[in-house]
């Protein structure tokens, strides 16, 4: 299916490429357990396909696409040879007042590919960007319609929504908040949807929760609708665990936002770009958001970019005053960086030449029917699936939770298979190329793990 994937790249050799440093002392480790990490490191050297070698050039599989990000595998040569072409014809150009041709060919190609009516798109540099862009965007936008008193913030609990001050407001996970002080004021937070004691072992979205959505009915009678601007949700909650939503939750959500004259931000950072077998999540569950935040897959990780897309509406209620005048005083110095475009361009052609948009779609049964038959292995309590990403749920260890599935982690690389835990989850999210033989790797993998830990 794939001219150089995956069969000839899995055989690829792999000659240790680059040396493991001298000293780890300097760097201050992201979202890294520092002082584990650099008493036992592990270290990546160099990628292809659906894996990565360790300096010593030991293979490992990939099976979270780097960070739910390298969508159509590693090092894919139409998107080199972008990136390469750009970096030599023009590295750098002003974003502000200035653009060059390449930004406005991946606008109007991105806006192809989005829901109907979400036809803007304004450029950041990580998901963590495109979530502060959006949530400025929608106060913005109710102010410049009049309705300035629209500034409360809804998000989820057990939401992620990137690191930064409005992303931690109305993210939802406890760890990421607490050190940090009060944060933005007058956000709130709907209930999370995850209950096992009704949905564990559902195969794609549980039954039961849909009314879940109705919290927002809660949260307008407690604040009025007149102080609400937006609520933002991942339709599939990632970071925290792989947490899917009831059947007909979105909707509801949708309706509730509608009735009330709030906007909907989808944050589609994990779920954009086919992970779940159509190009969005939003046309997965037929829900339109008016606010869509987008990262990683963007680029297939390659260079750093998050975008925002909006309804027209959305931008037009900006498009007042005299027109010399900035009209969204919001910007990245590298937004719409001329080799992120590049990368951009290069993926999207990657992605369209082997249909990786919906390629998830094709091959979600055979990744279910594979978690599907981690039920009944030792500490496994529940395995939750939907296009290519998997949950995994573990009985946690009395008394020191997170440790069963990071020791799990551990065991795996020295195994030669590349997981990501975050609590006692196990999450998969492999490339959209993978193939059986990957997600069979995977799964018995973890299964032997499991089995083997005491
Ligand atoms: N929104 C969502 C839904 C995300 O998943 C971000 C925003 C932030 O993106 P940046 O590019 O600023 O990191 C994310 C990021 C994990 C994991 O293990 C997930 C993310 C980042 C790090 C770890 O689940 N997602």
């Amino acid at each position: 299916m794939h001219k150089d994937d995956p069969a000839t790249l899995a055989a690829t050799p792999a000659a240790p490429t680059a040396a493991a440093p001298q000293s780890m002392d300097a760097f201050w480790m992201p979202f890294t357990a520092n002082r584990q990490f650099k008493a036992a490191p592990r270290l990546l050297a160099k990628a292809k396909g659906m894996h990565y070698w360790t300096p010593e050039g030991r293979q490992i599989l990939d099976g979270i696409a780097g960070l739910w990000c390298v969508n159509a595998g590693h090092a894919r040569p139409k998107i080199v040879e972008a990136i390469a072409a750009q970096a030599a014809e023009m590295d750098f150009a002003p974003p502000f007042n200035m653009a060059h041709p390449k930004a406005f060919e991946l606008a109007e190609r991105l806006v192809q590919l989005t829901p109907a009516g979400l036809n803007k798109v304004f450029f950041a540099n990580s998901g963590s960007e495109a979530v502060e862009t959006a949530l400025k965007m929608a106060i913005g936008y109710h102010r410049a319609r009049g309705d300035g008193a629209r500034t409360r913030l809804i998000g989820r609990e057990r939401g992620y929504h990137g690191v930064n001050f409005g992303g931690i407001t109305v993210g939802g996970i406890v760890g990421n908040r607490k050190s940090f002080g009060p944060l933005l004021p007058g956000a709130d937070h709907l209930r999370h949807t995850h209950d096992l004691s009704k949905n564990a072992y559902a195969r794609g979205v549980p039954e039961h929760g849909a009314e879940l959505a109705d919290d927002l009915e809660r949260l307008v009678a407690l604040h009025d609708a007149s102080t609400i601007a937006a609520v933002i949700v991942e339709p599939v909650a990632g970071s925290t665990g792989v947490l899917l939503p009831p059947k007909g939750y979105l909707k509801r959500l949708r309706e509730i936002c509608d009735k009330h004259g709030i906007l909907l931000i989808f944050d589609e950072v994990i779920t954009g770009f086919g992970r779940l077998g159509s190009p969005f999540a939003a046309h997965h569950f037929d829900v339109t958001p008016d606010l869509m935040t987008v990262a990683k897959g963007i680029t297939n990780g390659c260079v750093p970019m998050g975008a925002v897309f909006a309804k027209q509406a959305i931008h037009d209620a900006f498009m007042t005053g005299p027109e010399h005048l900035i009209e969204f005083p919001h910007g990245y110095t590298y937004s719409s960086h001329p080799l992120a475009c590049a990368a951009a361009l290069g993926t999207l052609d990657t992605y369209a030449e082997d249909g990786l948009l919906t390629r998830a779609a094709t091959m979600a049964p055979v990744f279910e029917n594979a978690l599907h038959s981690l039920r009944g292995v030792p500490h496994v309590i529940d395995v939750r699936n939907i296009g290519l990403v998997g949950g995994i749920e573990l009985q946690p260890i009395a008394g020191q939770p997170g440790k069963r599935a990071f020791d799990a982690f551990l065991e795996c690389w020295e195994r030669g298979v590349l997981i990501r835990t975050t609590g006692d989850t196990i999450a998969l999210s492999p490339p959209l190329i993978v193939e059986n033989s990957h997600i069979d790797q995977m799964v018995s993998t973890i299964a032997d793990v499991l089995k083997q830990q005491g």
